[in-house]
This record gives structure tokens, sequence and C-alpha cells, in this order.
């Protein structure tokens, strides 16, 4: 389909618009076809950007070294671009949405020389769903329509559902790297410095602006911009909830099943959790979604989620049959490679794979490497981000309806992170506005230095939306409470604050988390139900010392250790959220959510 052929005048004059600007030698329309697919392929082997992977061992796959200046999300070069400063809030980056307009243009002036431009229409959720919305990104990046026809729908039946005027988000997208005449990128991955880089969202307008990154989340623009920093937006309009969120299905011995979303800050091991296998017998665990969650009210008054997305983004070291099974299957064929290294017979490979690395390697800067065990400072063969991009339909434990327009009804939303000290394995909130008060004070310990945070500390990251609220957090959080006023709670998920991340004093894991967390998740379920051993304490409702088995190498003791309120770490995360946490968000901080915290002092103070 030629792009005049577009019904849509709206979304063709915005073509038309984009190619004047940015100067591309053709432009084509993602089709969604395998053949189409096929071909961009077949055009980035041939043009040195992919690597073939091996027929038999990874069939259909293919493998990218990106620029080692273009790994991550940047968070410093992403803007919240709202008419106003204090609409983006203080968790934002923001700058003037006409100052951005301007910078950008001019570097979007031209940008796409010599380059194809490829518009790509996709659906972010089931095509036709009435929770999923539309987006169109434009983009220079081969590499972009491949991984986003793995990510999302994407197609010409996409184009059906827009109809002649239906609402889209607008996402443009250029690795900002123009040719001239009879130049090539000569195999190697193009982006823009760091300073020219720039992730730009504009709330208000609902459109995302994209230059110099080919990487992820700056790139693939569906997920962490549209699905996440636009559609929370949207969503606190709509009265609805988009969420960073993983959606899991449990199922009991008798047959009788919940569906559980889960927020955790990123690199806390949501993909794992998302395609858990269960140590507890005749259990079932199957998988919705792993990132993200889109979730409205039914006309049951039920809160239903669906996963927006199609395919997953995993990190890929330390993803192996013993971590994650599931992941593995699910990246055995029709899978992209980002920053993976890469065997002499074209297969991958990454720490943590779970088997020594073959005599020789090419790493992820394209150098050889070869492993040298007694050296701990060897650097890593793949990029710790490197990222394998699959799709969902591949993975053994999908759930059958992870596909239904109307979406799963959430029984439990789980918040966790990384807390090596303090925080219980598992407790849940006495009601709605104490489950908002636990996401809002969500944080993980910082295990590798980054941003301007030393490793082991504490980084606060509430509802893990830190990096992906479209607005401001304050209001975000009063979003939350007021869901809870206009639904009753008796339709409400319960909400629990779970944490597999304890250690002992000396640095040793009290849990040993993967498999074994199904045996929380049952606590979960039986707590959902009304059945589970409870016990009331000052933060919330616990599960008694019996209530949950032991798995083998927890001892009763290590449990207790496990289930301890500990009541003067608490007071002392009381104090930093007063100090250091809460203020942030100034008259924007719901009273419900101060009022919860002196509750939380008081009740401590009680139990001294
Ligand atoms: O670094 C990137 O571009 C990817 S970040 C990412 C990818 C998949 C799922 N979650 C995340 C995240 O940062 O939360
Ligand atoms: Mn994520």
């Amino acid at each position: 389909m030629k792009y005049h052929e577009i019904k849509h005048e709206n979304l063709k004059k915005w073509i038309d618009e984009v190619v004047a600007l940015t100067k591309p030698e053709d432009v084509v329309i993602a089709d969604g076809s395998k053949a189409q697919y096929d071909s961009l392929v077949s055009d980035m082997i041939e043009s040195g950007l992919a690597i073939k992977l091996h027929e038999e061992k990874k069939p259909g796959g293919i493998a990218f070294f990106s620029d080692p200046s273009d790994v991550a999300r940047v968070e410093n070069r992403t803007y919240i671009a709202s008419a106003t400063k204090e609409a983006a809030g203080p968790t934002n980056n923001w700058i003037d949405p006409t100052e951005l307009k301007t910078t950008m243009t001019d570097l979007y002036d031209g940008c796409m020389k010599g380059r194809t431009l490829y518009v790509i229409p996709f659906s972010m959720g089931p095509v036709g769903s009435n929770i999923a919305k539309i987006g169109v990104e434009i983009t220079d990046s081969p590499y972009v329509v491949t991984n986003m026809m793995i990510m999302t729908r994407v197609g010409l039946r996409v184009l059906d559902v827009l109809g002649s005027d239906g609402e889209y988000v607008q996402c443009l997208h250029s690795v900002g790297k123009p040719l001239s005449e009879g130049e090539s990128d000569e195999g190697k991955w193009p982006c823009a410095p760091l300073d020219k880089k720039y992730i730009s969202h504009f709330p208000e307008t609902r459109q995302i602006w994209s230059y110099g990154s080919g990487y992820g989340g700056n790139a693939l623009l569906g997920k962490k911009c549209l699905a996440l920093r636009i559609a929370s937006v949207i969503a606190r309009d709509e009265g609805w909830l988009a969420e960073h969120m993983l959606i899991l299905k449990i199922t009991s011995p008798a047959g009788k099943k919940k569906y559980v979303a889960a927020a955790f800050p990123s690199a806390c091991g949501k993909t794992n959790l998302a395609m858990l296998v269960p140590t507890i017998k005749d259990w079932k665990v199957e998988t919705i979604g792993d990132d993200i969650a889109w979730m409205k009210f039914g006309a049951d008054g039920k809160l239903y989620a669906i996963n927006p997305e199609a395919g997953f983004f995993g990190v890929a070291p330390g993803t192996s049959l013993d971590s994650n099974p599931n992941a593995m299957h699910s990246l055995k064929e029709n899978s992209i490679f980002t920053n993976c290294a890469i065997t002499k017979d074209n297969d991958v490979w990454w720490e943590g794979i779970g088997y020594d690395a073959p005599s020789e390697l090419i790493d992820w800067k394209e150098n050889k490497w070869i492993q040298d065990k007694g050296n701990k400072d060897q650097a890593p063969a793949s990029h710790p981000n490197a990222r394998f991009t699959a799709p969902a339909s591949q993975c053994p434990s999908i759930a059958s309806e992870w596909e239904d327009p109307n979406g799963v009804p959430i029984d439990a939303i789980l918040f966790g992170g990384r807390r090596p000290h303090t925080v219980p394995l598992v407790h849940q909130a006495r009601d709605w506005n104490h489950g908002v008060f636990l996401g809002s004070i969500v944080g993980s310990e910082i295990t590798a230095a980054a941003l301007d945070l030393k490793a082991g500390t504490i980084r606060r990251d509430p509802f893990a939306m830190l990096p992906f609220c479209g607005y401001h957090m304050g209001e975000y959080f009063q979003h939350w409470i007021n869901i809870g006023k206009t639904h009753g709670q008796e339709n409400l998920p319960k909400i629990f604050y779970v944490n597999w991340f304890r250690k002992t004093d000396s640095g040793k894991w009290l849990w040993p988390g993967f498999g074994e967390n199904s045996r929380v998740l049952k606590w979960v379920f039986e707590a959902c139900d009304g059945t589970a051993k409870t016990v009331d304490t000052p933060i919330g409702v616990m599960p008694t010392l019996d209530a949950i088995d032991r798995p083998d190498g927890v001892s009763d003791e290590d449990m207790a250790e496990l289930l301890k309120v500990d009541v003067q770490g608490w007071l002392d995360e009381v104090s930093d959220i007063r100090v250091n946490h809460y203020p942030k968000f100034g008259q924007k901080l719901p009273v419900e959510l101060a009022h919860m915290l002196d509750v939380m002092e008081k009740n401590l103070s009680l139990a001294k």
C-alpha cells in the first residue's frame, strides 16, 4: 500500500508534513506481513547491520550490536513537555513545549536524507479491543520496524480500525543520522550523540517525538513512551489505570483461578515472576504480560486488565533454563537479540545463560572475547542491558486469555522492590488507601551505581512509575485515591507488598526467590479468598509464621526474620518518607497519604 492511499486525512497530512521536513529517500507503510518482515531482515543482514543467527539453533533469529553510546533508556534526555512545568511535576524533566518543538524541528529538518521513512500503524492491545489504543510511529530505522512488529500488533488491519477519522497517538522517531549522497552506515548502528538525543512527550496533544537513539525504550515508541507516559495521562483523564505491571494468572489445585498484577521497579525480575514455574504441587502460574498493564472497570464494577504489548523485550543476562525456562523457550526462534555476545557458529551467549562461554566469542563491542574465569574484573561479553525481543505467543506459559479484548479481572495488585532489610517477605494493605500508600513508598536498592546514586542506596520509585509517569506524581497518587472513592471496596483488588530480596547482615539471601515465590502467591491467593492465616501488625496484615510453607534451605529462624516487623527499621523508613520523599510532592500529596504515614508511625510507636 502507498501512503497516498490512506483514507485517514489527518494521518495522511501528518505523514506529508513529516516527509517534507525529514526528506527521506522513500516512504514505506509497515503492512504487518511476514513477507515484509523477512525482506527488512534480509536487507539488514545484507547491509551488515544485522547478523543472521544459526538456522537450527535460533531459527529466524537475528542479532544486532548497538553503538556503545546507545545501550539503554536515557532518563536524563527524556522530557515531559506539558504546557506548564507544574503539570510535569517534580519527578520529570520539563522543557517548554514550544521551545522543545523548535529545537527538535531543527534536528528533524533533513534528518532522514538517504534513508527510508517507515510508517508503522500499531495497536497497543488486541486490535479492536475497547481498552486498546492505536499509535502510528514514523521511523527511519528498520530495526525499530521489525522490533515493533514483535512488540505490538502492526499493519493494515490497524488502519482499518482507525477508519477515516479515528484517534491515534503520533509517534515520530529518527535515529538522527542523515546520510549524504552515496554514503551508507557501513553496517554500523546509526544514532546521534547524547546531547542531541531527545525522548519527548507532549501530553496535552498526545504526541511523542524521539530523536537520536535507536535503542529499546527510546525508539520502540509503543512501549514506555505511549503505553506508560502518554497512556498514564489518558488514563487519568478517562478514569482508568496505565501501569508498569506484569499480569499473571494463578490456578489452585481445585481449579480456582485468580489474576494478579504486579509493579516492580526496572531490573527487579518482573519477567521472571510473570513466567514463574511454581515449586508447589498442583499450582499453576500462567503469563498474561511481563511489563505493562492497562486496567479499566467493567460493567460489573470489576477492574479488567489487558497486556497492551504482543512481545517481550527482556534482559538477556541472567536469563537461563534455571532462572526462567519459559523466557528461554520464548526466544528459541523468530527473535531479535541486541548486544548479546555471538558464538563462532552464530548463536547468542550471555553472562548467566547457564553454561560456560564457548572457546571464543564476539562480544557486544564486536571484539574477540575469550572467557577468563580467573579474572573477576573481566568485562562482560554481553552488555548488562542486552535484550531479546520475542513474540509473547511463543511463551509456553502464555495464558489462553492473554489476548482477550475484554481483559482479565484483577484480584490482587502486588508492589515490590529490592529491599535487603526492613521490608518483610509479604504484607497486605488494610484497604485501598493503605495499598495506595504502599505503592507510593515503593523503593529499590540500587545494585550498580546508576544515575547519580551510589550502589546500596534505596531509590524511591513510587508504583515503579518514577521514569514512566507522564504527569505530576502527586496528582497520580490522587488519581489512585480517587479510583478507590469511585469504586466499591468489594470490587477493588486487594493490595500487597512483597520483597523477595531480603538478606542477612552477612549478605546471604534469606529467600530463594524464582519458582519458590509461588509459596507467597499461594498466600496472596488465600488472602483474596479470606482463607489465609493472618495476623494484624503495625504495618498491615501479615502471614502467621506457619502460613507459608517453607522451601528447602529456609529455616524457622529465617522465616521468622522474613516475617518480622522491624519496628526501628520502619520508624527510620517513616522519617525518610517524611523528610526526603513526600515533601517533593508539595500541596499535591493527597491528605490520605499523609494520614496513612501518621497512622503507621503511631502504630509503630505503640509497638516499640
Ligand atoms: O533500556 C531499554 O531501552 C529498555 S528498558 C525496559 C525494557 C523492557 C521492560 N522494562 C524496561 C524498563 O526499564 O522498565
Ligand atoms: Mn519495565
